[in-house]
C-alpha cells in the first residue's frame, strides 16, 4: 500500500511537470512572438541644433486606439542645421518622418490609407533606422535612430508611419523659426 501511494505521489508529480512544460512550451511558441529589444544602442553627440523625440506606446499587443506617442522635447527650433534623435521607449518599432505642414494644415488631419499609413510626399527626412542614421526599416524598442536636416523656416508635422500609428496618436508639431 505504501509503494502504491508513492506511485500515485509521484505520478501527481510528473502530471504536475509534464503541464507545467507544456504550458511553458505554449508560451515560447505561441502569442505574441516577443520583439527584440535592443539596449545601449545611442546617438553620436551632435553640434547645433538637437532634438529629441520620444516614441511610445502602452504596451505589447496595442495598435489603435489613440494610445501611441510621439513627443518631441522642444517645440520650435531655429531654422538651419537641425539633428532629430527618435528614441523608442515603447514595446514595438516605431519611426520618425518629418513633413512639412501646409498653410493652415493641422496636425493629425492628414488623410489615412487602406494600408494604415499617411502620404509622405515632400517629407524633409526620417530617422527609421534602429541604431542608424536616416532611413530603415524601423526603430526596435530600445533603440534610437537620428538624422540631419536643413529645415527651413515653417510648420513641421513630425509622425510615426507605421501602419496604424498616425492614427494611434503619433504626430506632434514642430516650428522653425
Ligand atoms: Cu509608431
Amino acid at each position: 500500500m505504501k509503494s502504491l501511494r508513492l506511485t500515485i505521489i509521484l505520478g501527481a508529480v510528473a502530471v504536475l511537470v509534464l503541464t507545467g512544460a507544456s504550458l511553458a512550451a505554449v508560451a515560447l511558441v505561441g502569442g505574441p512572438r516577443p520583439r527584440p529589444v535592443v539596449t545601449g544602442c545611442s546617438s553620436p553627440s551632435f553640434a547645433g541644433t538637437v532634438v529629441d523625440v520620444t516614441l511610445a506606446d502602452m504596451g505589447r499587443g496595442m495598435m489603435t486606439g489613440g494610445r501611441m506617442r510621439l513627443v518631441p522635447e522642444v517645440r520650435s527650433v531655429p531654422h538651419g542645421r537641425v539633428s532629430f534623435v527618435a528614441a523608442n521607449r515603447g514595446s514595438v518599432p516605431h519611426e520618425l518622418v518629418v513633413l512639412p505642414l501646409g498653410e493652415g494644415q493641422r496636425v493629425g488631419a492628414r488623410i489615412v490609407g487602406a494600408d494604415g499609413r499617411i502620404g509622405e510626399d515632400g517629407a524633409a527626412g526620417e530617422a527609421s533606422a534602429s541604431c542608424g542614421e536616416g532611413a530603415g526599416d524601423g526603430v526596435l524598442p530600445g533603440a534610437e535612430s537620428w538624422v540631419t536636416l536643413t529645415l527651413a523656416p515653417g510648420r513641421y508635422e513630425l509622425v510615426c508611419n507605421l501602419p496604424g500609428h498616425y492614427a494611434a496618436g503619433m504626430y506632434a508639431e514642430l516650428t522653425v523659426s
